[in-house]
């Protein structure tokens, strides 16, 4: 290393009485290490060399601390001292590179390139840039003080409203208590009298049916009995050979034997043991060749006025005291003669029930009143406790230390992207809702503030959405920054299925930043 080199890399600076003397590229705090002596101790102390080495292009020291000024130590580190700006390390191989690396452009002290001083520009653009950043703390700080105050007003309110409805919830189940009772009341009697008609309804119609079956059963034993003998005979019944069950083969006097129990049966015979076996599949010799086409209308009339008169009849001889022969007797008088067809019995059979009386009416209505005015104070309680969930529910979600967060209570905000639009609803759920149709892809639900232990309200996390197709369910990661309206301004997918989301807020505007940027100038340019 010759005089020259080493005296260029020697700066002596006279400063008052005071002489200092400044290495190339040396930190002011380690200046004191670097005193001009015989010999320099390696800053890892891991050797000790002449101090002329120091700076001689050659590297010594094994961390480089004996080349701060010259590119020669692959891990050497060079300081730009950038007066008027932010002094900075740089690697000491970017030095005489032909790059200018410092704003002082000291790096390339032994190069042509000619690097401006920059220095100054650059600290009136981060002074800039600064100014702008306090500026928006500032101003968010502003919004983010009315939010913290009105979420105290909110918060007492909610208090009060939530006292307001607790009171009132009471006395409103009271009066439902009340309605309740007049409720059961009015509902007693209704369902006796609704009880009361549907067991009349179901008496009168066994009747109907006993009577049917019975007009069913003279029909059939009077046509059977062709030779009007009082009997049906094997021979009577082997015409019909839709009672055939097999179809296949000939209607044997076996089988019609079988099925009468004997060779022939009387008329309370055939009662007990027959009828009930043949008559869905029974069917009138004169119906089964040519259909005689019999008038339903007259022939219903006349049942339904004859089982009138039966049922008159009937209640008249159980109220006289009227032995069950003579009834049965002249029962069968009156519907012997009756000629119904299958077809017509089921018609008769129609299933429905009957008016109700006047009186019964009247109890329905007294009972659908109390039960209007039952139903108007359930629906009262059912909404006063929705709201005292509804407050509740808000007063539980966690806004920050002093509420800043509280305007997000209740509140969506979309953020547009070119294929889908996200929807979150804060505190509550995600979303990712596609603009080329579909369903809605639920991205997460309100987990909970994640952001690290000195700033946990810098991130929320909504987790748990729908799960992906061979993957994690899908999650969502929320980070705030300052900004003077809330909106999210960026939403990704870094990876597969798990979300992220910048949003700015007033809320996480940092009163620090606000006041502390000037005091930072001061200190740094
Ligand atoms: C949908 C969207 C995407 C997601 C895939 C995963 O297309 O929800 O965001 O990556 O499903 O299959």
């Amino acid at each position: 290393m010759n005089l020259i080199l080493i005296s260029s890399l020697f700066t002596i600076v006279f400063s008052g009485n005071i002489e200092q003397t400044v290495l190339r590229g040396i930190p002011t705090s380690l200046l004191p290490k670097y005193t001009l002596a015989k010999t320099f101790l390696c800053l890892d102390g891991s050797s000790t060399i002449p101090f002329e080495f120091v700076n001689d292009d050659y590297c010594d020291c094994r961390d480089g601390s004996d080349e701060p000024g010259t590119s020669a130590c692959p891990n050497g580190r060079f300081f730009c001292e950038n007066k008027g700006y932010i002094g900075t390390i740089i690697p000491s191989h970017f030095v005489g590179d032909g790059v200018c690396d410092c704003c002082d452009g000291t790096d390339e002290y032994e190069t042509k390139i000619v690097c401006n001083n920059t220095c100054f520009e650059l600290a009136q653009k981060t002074r800039a840039e600064r100014e702008a950043r306090r500026a928006l703390h500032a101003a968010g700080v502003a919004k983010k003080l009315e939010i913290i105050s009105k979420s105290v007003l909110i918060k007492s309110d909610r208090e009060a409203r939530l006292r307001e409805l607790e009171e009132g919830l009471q006395k409103v189940e009271d009066e439902l208590k009340g309605k309740e009772e007049l409720k059961q009341q009015a509902e007693a009697p209704e369902n006796e009298a609704k009880d009361k008609h549907q067991k009349l309804w179901e008496e009168q119609r066994a009747v109907r049916e006993a009577i049917a079956r019975d007009n069913q059963m003279h029909e059939m034993f009077a046509e059977l009995d062709a030779n009007n003998d009082s009997l049906v005979s094997i021979e009577e019944l082997q015409k019909h050979t839709e009672l055939d069950s097999d179809h296949e083969n000939e209607f044997t006097v076996e089988e019609v034997r079988l099925i009468l129990g004997a060779d022939s049966v009387n008329f309370d015979e055939f009662n007990v043991t027959v009828f009930d076996q043949i008559s869905n599949s029974y069917k009138k010799l004169s119906e089964q060749s040519s259909e005689t086409p019999v008038d339903h209308a007259d022939v219903a009339a006349t049942t339904e006025a004859q089982l009138d008169q039966i049922q008159a009849e009937a209640d008249e001889e159980t109220s006289a005291g009227e032995d069950e022969y003579e009834h049965e007797e002249e029962q069968q008088d009156i519907t012997t003669p009756v000629a119904t067809s299958l077809e017509h019995e089921k018609h008769i059979h129609d299933d429905t029930v009957p008016e109700y009386d006047d009186e019964t009416k009247k109890l329905i209505q007294l009972a659908d009143h109390a039960r209007n005015e039952y139903n108007e104070v359930e629906g009262r309680v059912q909404d006063i406790k929705r709201q005292i969930d509804d407050l509740k529910r808000q007063s539980d979600v966690d806004t920050g230390p002093h509420g800043e967060y509280s305007a997000f209570i209740d509140q969506c905000y979309d953020y547009e992207e070119r294929e889908y639009t996200y929807r979150i609803c804060m505190f509550k759920d995600a979303k990712q809702i596609s603009k080329g149709g579909g369903s809605d892809v639920t991205i997460g639900y309100w987990e909970g503030w994640t952001g690290p232990e000195n700033n946990k309200y810098l991130k929320m996390k909504y987790a748990n959405g729908a799960t992906c197709w061979n993957g994690p369910a899908r999650s969502l990661t929320v980070t705030f920054q300052c900004g003077t309206e809330h909106k999210p301004i960026d939403v990704r997918e870094p990876t597969r299925c798990e979300y992220s989301m910048i949003f700015e807020t007033p809320s996480a505007c940092d009163e620090r930043i606000a006041t502390a940027a000037m005091h930072q100038e001061h200190e740094e340019f």
